[in-house]
């Protein structure tokens, strides 16, 4: 445990100045707190784990935290709803690659929270979601804001606790860490509350431990050299490999770049992991995918769960694949879909290891297949390019969000990380645009990340310029936290592709039910909105006035641009079915190729 001003900790009780141990805090004279009490220990954890600001919304329940934690130097970023809390903690942790932090309050704070919980959940961030519940005298008799959290939030969680035993929250706070950043187990949010009375408790100096407040190394998982030699000899046996990364990959760049040197796959990224290989490499072949997985004859996952984006990895999706799976998590290593070999490790290291085996023997690899499919990408891709700067306005001259999409390309700083949200509009963002940062939905499908997304990416990322493309519905969800933007001065570019509809639904209400009910929205002023809260904010009707607009957006952020699009245009997600939900797979290509091989098999 601990080295020796820890020890001398245990012999006396500290006083309002004494720094006992290196994680100890020393509360302001002037404060009124004191120094030695649970909430204080929480504040000097974090602090000692390296957190230095967690996002929240303030309630007498958690008040003594978050009092802590300013006295404590963590910065609050407090927003406007916990949902964004959450949100904000979530890309926090994505882009920065460390755990993000949202302090909610009891009863409605936790609900509030919900969203953002299951939408990390899924995700598999890191985040760490404190809340409080009633003291332990009151509760279960009716008090204030008094609910089961632990109940409502045990599915969407690695771990759910109610601590109320003052001596207890070291280990309890230790462990939920742990479990956040995924030691040992799948990432993912962790949640703890306290009684707001065992907050405020003293915690006696011989629980100041650096046995729990220390911060703990990240175990990686190393790979079996068997799995690995399997894996290697599949991978130089197959003629068209198709490497699939996610989550998992995220911090292997390096080893996936002399992975694809040592054997030219074709490679298709995620969502997830957007960016991790640049567009330029020549295996990229994303603008090709159904046809790089219909062909393919072995496929790679790294750290990528089979989910509905991947068709669940179904052999009708997949007809002529082998597959050889890499992950340390149990559902990136074999959800839907077993591997032929099954590499449970961490995925750099995974992938370091495999490149040690093929690196200096001649792969089987058709190059030509490969060359064909990039050649084939690029084609598409220009094609793609070159539609969307001319992609002509509707009969009403409203602007095709294509064109908004070419003209933001445009100005994208290289570096831009992009947030995308919303129906149509994140449809059209992820296919045309580039960038190499990318946050969106996600698997959960929760519109209303944006704004909170850009926050908590921009300020995870404090040196990267970050732009949010949001459909209009998708905005309102948060269009709050624009409050929150503007207080806390990050200079985001939020652009509104403002058609006035949900209108992904709508074009499913025409096409299958005849009539559209309930998905209308107004083409309301979000640029109006935007400037009563202080943002530079403009309404742009013509694709002309983008660039000037987007220039002077740029430079005073944060800003919002209004643009106003046509909701005629149809996107590729409302073509595929997605908005429709097939009966047997995600999209209706995969699903008559599931009903053909159901009757075939
Ligand atoms: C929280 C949440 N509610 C509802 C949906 C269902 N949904 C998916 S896309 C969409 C429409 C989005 O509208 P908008 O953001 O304006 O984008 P547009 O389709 O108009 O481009 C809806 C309602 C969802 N995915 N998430
Ligand atoms: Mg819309």
């Amino acid at each position: 445990m601990a080295e020796g001003a820890t020890e001398a900790a245990t012999e006396r009780r500290p006083s309002r100045t004494a720094c006992l141990g290196k994680h100890h805090l020393v509360a302001p004279e002037d404060s009124g707190m004191s120094n030695d009490t649970v909430a204080a220990y929480i504040a000097a954890t974090l602090k000692a784990r390296g957190v230095e600001r967690v996002f929240g919304l303030c309630g007498g329940h958690v008040m003594p935290v978050w009092m802590a934690l300013d006295a404590a130097g963590i910065g609050i970023v407090d927003v406007r709803d916990e949902r964004a809390a959450v949100m904000m903690a979530h890309a926090y942790a994505e882009v920065g690659g460390r755990l993000g932090v949202a302090l909610v309050t009891a009863g409605p704070g936790v609900t509030n929270a919900m969203t953002g919980i299951a939408n990390a959940h899924v995700a598999r961030a890191s985040v760490l979601v404190l809340s409080g519940v009633p003291p332990r005298m009151q509760e279960g008799r009716g008090a204030l804001q008094d609910l089961p959290h632990v109940e409502l939030v045990r599915p969407l969680v690695r771990h759910a606790r109610t601590v109320r035993e003052p001596t207890l929250v070291p280990p309890e706070l230790d462990e939920a860490l742990a479990r956040a950043l995924g030691h040992g187990g799948e990432p993912g949010p962790a949640y703890l509350d306290f009684p707001t009375d065992t907050l405020r408790a003293g915690l006696p100096p011989m629980f100041w431990r650096d046995e729990h407040m220390g911060p703990k190394p990240s175990p990686l998982l190393l790979p079996v050299p068997g799995d690995v030699d399997r894996a290697a000899g599949l991978l130089l046996a197959a003629t068209r490999p198709l490497i699939v990364t996610g989550r998992g990959a995220k911090r292997a760049a390096s080893a996936l770049g002399r992975l694809l040197d040592a054997v030219p796959c074709a490679y298709l990224d995620t969502g997830e992991s957007r960016g991790l290989v640049p567009d330029a490499h020549p295996s990229v072949v994303s603008a090709v995918r159904g046809t790089a997985m219909a062909q393919a004859d072995l496929v790679i996952t790294v750290g990528r769960r089979l989910d509905f984006q991947l068709g669940y990895g179904a052999p009708s999706a997949f007809p002529r694949a082998r597959w050889a799976r890499i992950g340390d998590t149990p559902g990136e290593l074999r959800d839907n879909r077993r591997g032929d070999v099954e590499v449970f490790a961490d995925a750099g290291l995974a992938l370091e290891a495999i490149v040690g085996r093929v690196a200096a023997r001649p792969p089987a690899v058709d190059r030509a297949w490969v060359a064909k499919l990039r050649a084939d990408h690029e084609q598409r891709s220009r094609t793609l390019r070159d539609a969307m700067r001319i992609a002509p306005d509707d009969a009403h001259g409203r602007m095709h969000p294509q064109r908004l999409l070419a003209c933001v390309q445009e100005a994208l700083p290289r570096d831009a990380i992009v947030v995308a949200d919303g129906g149509d509009f994140l449809s059209f963002a992820r296919v045309g645009i580039a960038a190499s940062g990318w946050l969106d939905p996600g698997s959960f499908g929760c519109l209303g990340i944006g704004t909170p997304f850009g926050v908590g990416a921009r300020l995870a990322a404090p040196d990267r310029d970050v732009v949010v493309l949001t459909g209009d519905g998708a905005f309102g969800f948060s269009a709050i936290e624009l409050d929150t933007v503007a207080r806390h001065r990050v200079p985001l570019l939020i652009v509104v592709a403002n058609n006035g509809a949900w209108q992904i639904e709508v074009h499913d209400q025409r096409e299958h039910h005849g009539r559209v009910v309930g998905t209308q929205l107004q083409v309301a002023d979000y640029a109006a909105m935007a400037r009563a809260f202080g943002l530079h904010a403009e309404r742009v009707t013509s694709a002309g006035a983008l660039p000037g607009a987007l220039a002077r957006a740029m430079a005073q952020r944060p800003a919002l641009l209004d643009v106003v699009v046509s909701p005629d245009a149809v996107s590729s997600d409302a073509r595929s079915g997605l908005a429709v939900v097939p009966d047997l797979a995600p999209l209706a290509a995969w699903d008559e190729a599931e009903r053909r091989w159901r009757e075939a098999t």
